[in-house]
């Protein structure tokens, strides 16, 4: 078989990227063509995504990956993933009806408070969804939306999650994915459909979402971009955590557990069913899908978001990989901090100053503020293991079940301070794959779709194979 080409647009909150995948003789190679940086805009009091801009980068990223093909070859299907929640609301012609906020936007507070202190909707809502009470959700942005303004529910006749509208933007056609949808807290957690009493809750128009599509459906040839002409569109898993569980080379007998690092942790593991109840509740325990419809029961810790935004703080931070590498190893040679911070603090949620936050909780709890931008950067990532650690435990008590491993993807598992502390905290070691999860994981769903490999497992296994990873024993 010759080599198969596809491509995986893979949008971050804070970045971007575009990948030329090249399959040959059962091995996976990576080209990344274009990467860009991204960031919300903050217009009267609220916070938006550039979302034009996004799209310009994914076309100009699609393009310099038809430009990397050798001579005669062609991309046979392209995919999209994004981060979790965020949507658009459009019309029957697919025109935007309303600005596309971002997740971090505080529009949700009364309504998240609202929630948290009705305590029977709070449980009906976990037990119906999986999914529990958290700033970000879908459900309350919607909530709030079609509180805020009326009118939207005559406007807009369908919502589209962010990696729903690229598909959409991308093939003309208007579906909603199964994984990216179970981040919304409208899906009912023991189908694969919405949750009608969620809906209901929320107040929010049922025929604005139609029965979830799996990962690896096709959407059919990409329209008016004719670079792309014969290309495939086609619904990899579309929320990027989903799409980086995937890409993990875990070991078949359920023993990993799965650290997607990146603005944020999602620590947690697969599983055929969903972790509930009270306890689970309590721990914040996410019941998130996977592609082919089984469970992903993760907790979100805060992640680098911590150390991205004390980065924008300090005047020294690094520009290139070795000014990254220098400040990690002056990390590493100081002591352990003497106290570690409490990293499901709201404040951190999106502070004005990362710093000032930071700096507050400490002298709240009587502690000193470190000094240093290493001194930061080791108390974050000091913070961060312990944080994976606790979500670990957690789990394990309420699944029953012991890990063997830590698997680490993404942007994290490039920080040795970061995947050490993890190790120490846990007990048990971490693996990094030098691996970009969620486009491997976007590229699999295709290669699976075009039937040039035959399930994940089979994907996990031969990826598995031919990765490099380092192994970080605990201290
Ligand atoms: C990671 C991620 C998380 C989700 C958060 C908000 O990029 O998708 O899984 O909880 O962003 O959407």
């Amino acid at each position: 078989m010759p080599t198969l080409y596809t491509a995986a647009v893979d949008f971050g909150a804070t970045s971007g990227r575009v990948i030329l995948g090249a399959w040959f003789k059962n091995r996976l190679t990576l080209k990344e063509v274009h990467r860009f940086p991204n960031t919300f805009r903050t217009l009267a009091g609220h916070d938006y995504w550039d979302v034009g801009t996004l799209w310009h980068e994914a076309q100009t990223g699609l393009r310099k990956a038809v430009a990397a093909l050798p001579h005669g070859a062609k991309i046979a299907s392209v995919g999209v993933d994004v981060w979790g929640v965020d949507f658009a609301l459009v019309n029957d012609a697919g025109r935007l009806v309303f600005p596309i906020h971002a997740y971090r936007d505080a529009r949700t507070q009364p309504g998240l408070k609202r929630l948290a202190h009705t305590r029977a909707a709070l449980e009906r809502i976990y037990a119906a969804t999986g999914i529990p009470n958290v700033f970000y959700n879908s459900s309350l942005q919607l909530e709030e939306t079609v509180a805020s303004c009326p009118a939207i529910t005559d406007l807009a006749t369908r919502c589209l999650f962010l990696p729903d509208y690229f598909n959409f933007l991308l093939s003309g056609r208007m579906e909603n994915e199964f994984t990216i949808a179970s981040t919304s807290q409208l899906i009912d957690v023991h189908s694969t459909d919405w949750s009608r009493a969620a809906l209901k809750h929320f107040r929010l128009p049922p025929q604005w979402f139609t029965k979830p599509i799996l990962s690896g459906t096709h959407l059919g040839p990409v329209k008016n971009f004719p670079e792309l002409a014969g290309t495939q569109v086609i619904a990899v898993p579309g929320h990027d955590t989903a799409a980086a569980y995937d890409a993990m080379p875990a070991n078949p007998d359920g023993t990993d557990l799965f650290l997607s690092s990146g603005t944020w942790s999602l620590v947690g593991f697969e599983s055929d069913r969903p972790v509930l109840g009270a306890d689970a509740h309590a721990a914040r325990i996410s019941n998130e899908r996977i592609g082919d419809g089984r469970y992903r029961p993760l907790t979100n810790v805060i992640g680098l978001w911590l150390l991205e935004g004390t980065l924008k703080d300090f005047a020294s931070r690094p520009a290139d990989d070795q000014a990254w590498a220098a400040l990690i190893t002056a990390a590493e040679k100081l002591p352990a901090p003497a106290a570690l911070l409490d990293v499901t603090d709201p404040a951190f949620t999106n502070p004005k100053s990362m710093k000032a936050a930071i700096d507050a909780q400490l002298k709240r709890r009587k502690l000193p503020a470190p000094k240093t931008l290493a001194a930061y950067t080791r108390l974050i990532c000091d913070s961060l293991g312990r944080g994976h650690a606790d979500a670990m435990r957690a789990f394990e008590k309420m699944a029953g079940k012991k890990f063997r491993r830590i698997l680490i993807v993404g942007g994290g598992s490039k920080n040795r301070l970061l995947c050490q502390a993890t190790a120490n905290a846990a007990g048990i070691p971490v693996v990094s794959f030098a691996l970009e999860g969620t486009a491997v994981g976007n590229i699999a769903s295709q290669l699976i779709a075009l039937r040039a490999v035959k399930d994940l497992s089979t994907f996990r296994r031969l990826l598995g194979a031919t990765l490099a990873k380092k192994i970080y024993a605990p201290r």
